[in-house]
């Protein structure tokens, strides 16, 4: 007796391939205002209240307008075509939560690092994060109003970011611009990816891409 399964003659659907990003930066810089600006779903996010908190929150100058905060990740997608669908994570930005960026970066294809322009210095531990990892990143500069206006130099040295690092800005709060950020990062990737000779899909070394 032939199983049900055996009847039907029509081809697998092909799933798509998922491709994952993290958007991380320091403490309120933006991350889930961003990934909710470009998701096409409703995003998923783990908000807190800052005064429901058992603990102090992280310093809150430059931010005192904020009242709570992601105690776990943000979640969206976007579908590039049939075959690809993008999956963004953004990193909770409270020191007491980077315990999870660890398992937050696992399988990520890189990451968008948002600097707070009133907070510079606060990417930096994001930065260093994903440079230590090897994972490729760019620096999305979003500027709060009234946040002092850095040219791209002026942050590539604050930061310590190595020539290669694109710095673009960004405002976390449009789609447009979102969007714009995120293809700045797949273009670096992609770029890495045929320049690097250390990376496994380079195509000088003839190994399936
Ligand atoms: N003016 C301005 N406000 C912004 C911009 N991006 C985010 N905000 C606001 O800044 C506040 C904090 O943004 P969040 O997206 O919660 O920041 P976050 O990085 O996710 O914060 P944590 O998860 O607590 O680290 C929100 O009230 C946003 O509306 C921006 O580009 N310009
Ligand atoms: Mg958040």
């Amino acid at each position: 007796m032939a199983y049900a399964d055996d009847c039907d003659t029509r081809p697998a659907p092909v799933l798509p391939a998922t491709l994952k990003i993290l958007v991380a930066g320091g403490f309120g810089a933006g991350k889930t205002t961003f990934v909710g600006a470009v998701s096409e779903i409703e995003p998923l996010c783990t908000e807190e209240l800052l005064s429901g908190l058992s603990e102090e929150p992280d310093p809150l100058d430059g931010v005192e307008a904020k009242t709570s905060t992601t105690v776990a990740l943000d979640f969206g997608r976007i579908t590039l075509d049939e075959r690809h669908v993008l999956y963004l994570f953004g990193t909770p930005g409270q020191e007491r939560f980077w315990f999870l960026w660890e398992e937050l970066c696992a399988g990520a294809l890189g990451a968008v690092v948002l600097a707070d322009t009133r907070r510079l210095a606060d990417c930096f531990p994001a930065v260093d994060f994903f440079e230590r990892r090897g994972i490729g990143f760019i620096v999305a500069v979003n500027e709060f109003d009234g946040g002092h206006r850095y040219t791209a130099g002026e942050v590539r040295e604050a930061v310590g970011l190595g020539p290669e690092v694109p710095v673009v800005r960004c405002d976390a709060r449009l789609t447009s611009s979102g969007t714009g950020a995120l293809a700045a990062l797949v273009h670096h990737l992609l770029f890495t990816a045929a320049t690097d000779p250390a990376k496994p899909w380079n195509p000088d070394r003839g190994e399936p891409r």
